[in-house]
């Protein structure tokens, strides 16, 4: 069985894909973005994944890659076109190559024309296409920048996307409208540059007239692309005061296990309600008690010289305390994994509480 998912980057309305063989959980993740390297990241190691490749559909003028960054996390491996004369890649690609992930592979078609190395990624069994910016919903990528061409664009996708299946689910490298995802048959008919009865004359004067301006990013992005995304500083570094991990929520969380070794080293916030705090769960020693929806108003009574970790049940207020505590200013923060509940049942040390099971 594969594993999809489709994940959205509001700056630039860029679309990355996660594709993974449930058998062996190798993935590939189809043009990352380098904003959200953490929230990939942590999805990939919250699905116990593991990411073989990054791959780029093309070098992209309006944001950054995520492809070294999750080099670095994650160990993948980096792919794009031969053809797009980037520096730094672990694979360079061409018309016809597989990219193998698991017992499942994506075939390799070289797209040109919105750029001069674009490259369409198509599922073994033909059920889907990563089109990048070579076909959009109702629309293609544009054709006046690097080495694109209309001519070329016009023939890439007659000849190597429109000869997929109807059927074939194709997902684009962006979507300014709210659109998702649309088949080949859906394009053929509908797409009002290259779909009916359209040709290529069509498609090249419809090209002609774009007007569009050029991607407000595009004098950052396409010399980061072209270094794979690289960065020329060293981005900051996570959070080093404990091995805290980042949920796909976005959250900065600790496990109970190091916080019992380490908790003189920080400040617990117990956020929940008073009849909580004393009651069957009990709390931790030195625990500081500002219930959840009085932390805005008294978020001074906090230490700044020592991070801190927010408590409540089962980790959901104490999300929100962190987010909270950011607004505010702060800069080292956590949220306790699974809460009381979760520390409780791995036997650490509380006050107060009592047991059910034993009978009070
Ligand atoms: N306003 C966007 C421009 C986005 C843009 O030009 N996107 C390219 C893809 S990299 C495109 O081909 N757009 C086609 C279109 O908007 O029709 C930005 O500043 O980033
Ligand atoms: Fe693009």
């Amino acid at each position: 069985m594969i594993i999809f998912r489709q994940m959205f980057d509001s700056q630039s309305s860029t679309y990355s894909y996660l594709l993974a063989d449930s058998a062996t959980h190798a993935c590939v993740l189809i043009d990352p973005v380098f904003e959200q390297a953490r929230r990939d990241a942590a999805f990939i190691r919250e699905l116990g994944l593991d990411l073989v490749w990054t791959l780029e559909t093309h070098v992209h003028a309006d944001h950054v890659t995520g492809g070294w960054l999750l080099k670095q996390r994650l160990g993948s491996k980096i792919a794009l076109a031969a053809a797009s004369g980037a520096a730094g890649a672990d694979r360079l690609l061409a018309d016809g190559d597989k990219i193998e992930f698991g017992t499942r592979h994506l075939e390799v078609r070289a797209t040109p024309g919105h750029t001069g190395g674009c490259l369409t990624y198509v599922l073994d069994d033909k059920s889907r296409a990563f089109t990048g910016d070579a076909l959009l919903i109702r629309g293609c990528g544009r054709t006046d920048f690097q080495q694109g061409d209309a001519r070329t664009l016009y023939h890439s996708i007659e000849e190597r996307i429109f000869s997929l299946p109807d059927e074939c689910q194709l997902y684009p490298g962006h979507d300014y409208k709210g659109a998702t995802s649309t088949t080949v048959g859906e394009e053929k008919r509908f797409n009002p540059r290259i779909g009916g009865k359209r040709n290529e004359t069509d498609f090249v004067g419809y090209m002609a007239n774009l007007n569009l301006p050029h991607p407000k990013q595009m004098d950052i992005a396409v010399p980061a692309n072209l270094r794979c995304g690289q960065p020329d500083e060293a981005p900051p570094a996570d959070p080093d005061w404990a091995p805290l991990n980042l949920t796909f929520a976005g959250i900065w969380e600790v496990a109970p296990h190091w916080l019992e070794e380490h908790a003189a080293e920080v400040q617990l916030l117990d956020v929940r309600e008073r009849d909580e705090y004393v009651g069957p769960l009990g709390h931790i020693a030195g625990a500081l008690h500002i219930p959840l929806g009085q932390l805005d108003g008294r978020a001074g009574e906090l230490p700044q010289d020592r991070p801190i970790v927010a408590i409540c049940r089962a980790g959901g207020r104490s999300a929100q305390a962190t987010v909270i505590l950011q607004k505010k200013g702060f800069t080292r923060y956590a949220s306790l994994t699974g809460g009381m509940l979760q520390w409780n049942a791995g036997q650490h040390p509380r006050v107060g509480g009592f047991d059910y099971d034993a009978g009070l």
